[in-house]
């Protein structure tokens, strides 16, 4: 079983599609094993994105995902974290086949509806970012 991080942006929560989305997920037969809404400040924005600091696009990234609140999850499923990118699709949602969760919910590059963690290591990293250390953050079985 793995465990991949999963967000729903400022732009998604916005439109009222939560439920829809995490129907989504469910369907595939994720298990959601954290979830929580939230408005992530910069400094957690900004350690989170920390790859992606020298890309043009970093502060505009910054902006939109501490805009407003996120709803963020933990979630499970054998080979979960490329599983969740296969339903989330590509960045740009245009590019996104159809059926994914970005190509029915997404806007543009930046307001792609949702952030799905691109490695097992990167999942791990981001779990513990925005959710603490797995020794001081207990998941029931
Ligand atoms: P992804 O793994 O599909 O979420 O995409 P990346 O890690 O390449 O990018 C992270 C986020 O940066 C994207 F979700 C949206 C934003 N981004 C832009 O705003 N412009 C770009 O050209 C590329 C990415």
């Amino acid at each position: 079983m793995e465990r991949t991080l999963f967000i729903i942006k400022p732009d998604a929560v916005k439109r009222n599609v939560v439920g829809k989305i995490l129907e989504m997920v469910e369907d595939e037969e994720f298990k959601i094993v954290q979830l929580k809404m939230l408005r992530i400040d910069i400094k957690t924005a900004s350690n989170f994105y920390a790859i992606h600091k020298e890309k043009s696009f970093f502060n505009e990234l910054i902006n939109f995902i501490t805009s407003s609140n996120c709803v963020i999850s933990v979630l499970e499923k054998e080979n979960g974290v490329s599983e969740l990118r296969k339903l989330v699709g590509e960045t740009d949602p245009l590019k996104s086949p159809p059926g994914t969760i970005r190509r029915y919910y997404g806007t543009d590059i930046q307001k792609n509806a949702v952030h799905a963690s691109d490695s097992i290591e990167n999942a791990e990293r981001e779990i513990s970012i925005l959710f603490g250390d797995k020794e001081t953050y207990s998941f029931l079985e």
